[in-house]
């Protein structure tokens, strides 16, 4: 162990203090840090020995479990090969290859992808590519970007902007991009508490969208961003019809439907996409996470072919789209979204978390009547449990559950007074149970 270590009362201060950790209560933590020193299949070793069940695949972003064998040695070969590779003006054949790759599994193989190191950029990367596209058409008033209550869509300025949870946005007002409307997000208890799957009630809030165009016209409106499952905010299903009906609203009026898949892509649900569970065809698709199985960063938009090609104007010597990153299509990433895709399809995982999703399901929704239990909400391989808050305490209550999960063995995800599972699809019918019966245990354990 180092002099300094973060373990150790006597110099934990020291060791803990350089780093402002992301999302997270810092002195609170810093307290009583938590740490993990390794991964394997499904479970985190922490630094005290302890074994804990990953029930949010990392975050959202694991799903064949830790150190996929295969995965490892695809990155490790890679870095052999060809370690980095710039990205303007070059390229690299695998980066080529996953490009047609994801766009098949998408089943959208004459799509074109655009490659980002993150969910937050694949938004803001999605809003430029919207305002441009009708720019370039020389519809250059549609400017404005419905995002969603509730909605989130991660960090960058853009995302920050259409995503719609206040604690994410209020200290940042003066950064927020103008010209951006929200429209309501869709969980009611008093009409949907328990429901499974999706709520049977709601698609008529889908019909916002048709009040905020007749306030702002279809003319200024470029696109709307949603999330076909929220899940940051505590796996929100959408009502039947709901989706359906947001596509026709904005085929109507010429507005760009962007789906944001960073959760749902990739198998979560059960299908390759949520486009493909609820049926409805977005025009651009954000990804990232499960891609690669969050082995190193990669995110991607996924672009209907016309809206490409509408770019695809002025001199063919001529840059067509002014946007990039440096470790856009990173050589290490994109071997690893290989042999993700490799395992995803070769060991049919996908099928495989549409099988656990009534098990999961079924377990989850046991926790009916448990203490503090005010509503469970789950679709695919996700699910929710939202608890009374503790008077005064907004948070409180769930912090408590996590920590008392975390000595039942599980590491489950809690957002505000919301518990969130999204267990890895190579986890057993046994380890959805037990994560279950753990939960009930913790859930018990916390005072009223
Ligand atoms: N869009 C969606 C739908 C997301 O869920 C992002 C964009 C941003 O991705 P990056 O890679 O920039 O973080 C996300 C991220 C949680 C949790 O516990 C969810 C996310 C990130 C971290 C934790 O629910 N979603």
């Amino acid at each position: 162990m180092n002099a300094v270590s973060p373990l150790h009362p006597d110099s934990r201060e020291a060791a803990l203090r350089a780093w402002w950790m992301p999302f997270t209560h810092n002195r609170y933590f810093k307290a009583a840090p938590r740490l993990i020193a390794s991964a394997k299949g499904c479970y985190y070793t922490l630094s005290d020995g302890r074994r804990v069940f990953d029930c949010l695949s990392g975050m959202w972003c694991s799903p064949l479990g830790h150190s996929n064998p295969r995965v490892v040695e695809a990155v490790k070969s890679q870095l052999d090969t060809l370690d980095y590779a710039p990205g303007f003006q070059m390229g690299h054949e695998p980066a080529f290859r996953l490009a047609t790759r994801i766009a098949a599994f998408a089943s959208r193989a004459d799509d074109r992808l655009f490659f980002v190191n993150s969910g937050s950029e694949a938004v803001d990367t999605a809003l430029k590519i919207a305002v441009g596209y009708h720019r370039v058409r020389g519809d250059a008033a549609r400017t404005r970007i419905i995002g969603r209550e509730r909605g989130y869509h991660g960090v960058g300025m853009g995302g920050m902007s259409v995503g719609g949870i206040a604690a994410n946005r209020k200290m940042f007002a003066s950064l927020m991009i103008p010209g951006v409307d929200h429209l309501p997000h869709t969980w009611n208890p008093a009409q949907m508490a328990f429901s499974r799957g999706q709520p049977t009630w709601g698609a008529h809030l889908a019909d916002e969208l048709e009040r905020l165009v007749a306030l702002h016209d279809a003319s200024t409106i470029a696109a709307v961003i949603v999330e076909p499952v929220q899940g940051s905010t505590g796996v929100i299903v959408p009502p039947r019809g709901y989706l359906e009906r947001l596509r026709e609203i904005c085929t109507k009026h010429g507005i760009l439907l962007i789906f944001d898949e960073v959760i749902t892509g990739f198998g979560r649900l059960g299908t390759p996409f949520g486009a493909d569970f609820f049926g409805v065809k977005p025009d651009l698709t954000t990804f990232a996470k499960a891609v690669n199985n969050a082995t190193v960063p990669l995110g991607g938009v996924i672009v209907r072919d016309d809206i490409y090609q509408a770019f695809m104007t002025g001199p063919a010597h001529a840059i067509e789209f002014f946007h990039g990153y440096t470790y856009s299509a990173h050589p290490l990433a994109i071997a690893a979204a290989h042999a993700t895709l490799d395992v995803l399809v070769g060991d049919k995982l996908i099928a495989r978390a549409a099988e656990l999703a009534p098990v999961l399901e079924q377990a989850v929704h046991s926790l009916r009547g448990e203490p503090h239990v005010t509503d469970i909400r789950n679709i695919g391989l996700a699910a929710a449990i939202e608890l009374a808050p503790i008077a005064g305490q907004p948070g409180m209550r769930a912090i408590r559950v996590f920590e008392k999960a975390l000595e039942e063995g599980l590491l489950v995800r809690f957002s505000g007074d919301i518990l969130a599972v999204a267990p890895p699809f190579v986890s057993s019918v046994g380890d959805i149970e037990s994560m279950v019966e753990g939960i009930r245990r913790a859930l018990r354990a916390v005072p009223a």
